[in-house]
Formats: structure tokens, sequence, C-alpha cells
């Protein structure tokens, strides 16, 4: 796939924590979810702005669960929140800490701090509700720069990193899914997302060496 220039990509590492790593093997382990920081890195090298979102939960949250059988089940009743989770990136703790080989949040150009509320888990990184009603920003800071591509990767790729995909490229974004920077929870939820992600106009990669910066 051919760039443009720099200016006009962001690179966005989407819930690249901790909490979703054999890190954390009580939290949200995902296989090899602690490895892609070098990927991660690789993709940002591609782009001129660096973004990145971390959920961030409490542990009282009404969506929290202990029991086995109803972790990623629905059941919880609002509009904010999908389904169940265990106890994850709380901060504070090693599971909200980014993986290693990333930058810190201050060192990034915009960084999102989402599911704050008790009542609200947000998969996307662009809006704070699962209705999309209410605007976390990056968005318009991308707007305001005028940047044309985003480049994504990020945790897990079965649920955070797809509703920011989907979300960007609903906003217009060209948008970019390096699968290399990217880790699934289940095989059967990355089949699918894959499939809704293509079908919405998302560009998958398996490698960032199908990039082509511009010259
Ligand atoms: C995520 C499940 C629950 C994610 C977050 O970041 O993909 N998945 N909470």
């Amino acid at each position: 796939m051919q760039l443009p220039d720099k200016r006009f990509i962001a690179s966005f590492d989407v819930d690249a924590q901790r909490t979703f790593t054999p890190l954390c093997p009580d939290e949200l382990p995902v296989d090899g979810g602690h490895l892609i920081g070098p990927a991660l890195n690789r993709q940002a090298g591609f782009a001129g702005w660096r973004l990145g979102s971390k959920d961030s939960h409490s542990p009282e949250a009404v969506w929290v669960t202990e029991d086995p059988d109803k972790i990623g089940q629905p059941g919880v009743e609002g509009e904010h929140v999908e389904e169940h989770w265990p106890v994850h990136a709380v901060p504070g703790t090693e599971g909200f800490e980014l993986i290693p080989g990333l930058p810190q949040p201050a060192d990034y150009d915009f960084f999102v701090w989402k599911g704050v509320e008790l009542d609200m888990h947000p998969y996307g990184a662009c809006y704070h509700d699962m209705a999309e009603r209410i605007s976390t920003g990056v968005i318009e800071w991308l707007e305001a720069r005028e940047v044309s591509h985003v480049l994504v990767g990020g945790l897990a790729t079965d649920f955070c990193v797809k509703a920011t995909a989907l979300q960007l490229r609903n906003a217009g974004f060209a948008t970019v899914l390096n699968l290399s920077g990217c880790r699934g929870i289940t095989a059967q939820g990355v089949t699918e997302a894959l499939s809704t992600l293509r079908q919405a106009g998302v560009v998958t990669i398996d490698t960032l060496d199908e990039l082509v910066p511009a010259a």
C-alpha cells in the first residue's frame, strides 16, 4: 500500500497494556500480547504522529465478574456495557502499564484513558460510550492535523482494536490494521473481526513490509 507523506499519517497503539498479556495471568491475558512492542514501534516509524489509549477501570465497575462462565457474556443492564469481564487495567497496578518497549504515555502526541466510569466500558478509543455519542477527541485531533491515514495495532484484535479501527474508518480515515502489531483473545473472534473490518473498508496487512512510504 502506497502511503502519503508522514505528516498525514498517524500510528495508534490501542490498549497495549500488560493487563492483556501473560505478564498478568489473572487479568485478561492474550497469547503473545507482551511481544508486540517492537512491531508497534516500527509501525510508529511510518507515521508523523503517535497516539495511544489505555483502559482505565475501577475494580468496582458494574461489569466485573469472577465467574468464568460469565466472562465475555452479555447481561449487564444499560447501554454502555456489553459484556462481563474480570478486573483488569486498574490504575496503579502492573496491568495498567503499557507493555515492555513502548514509550510512556506522556511521550505520545495524543493519549486517551477510557472506561473510567463504573458503568461505561467502551471498546473503541474514539468514543467514551457504546452509543458513540461522546467523543474522546481522537477524531477531531486527527482532523485538525489533516491526517488522512491511520495505522492501527494493539490489544486485543477482536475487541478494542477492532472497534477503534471501525470508528476511524467510519470517520473517513484510510485505516490500516497491522496484524503483526496485534494479538486477539480468540481465533474465531479474530476471524470475524477481520471479516467485519475488511467489509467496512479497513485494509489489513500481515507485515509492515506491505507499506510503501512516500518517496
Ligand atoms: C478488551 C476485553 C475487555 C480489549 C478490553 O482491550 O480488547 N477486551 N476489555
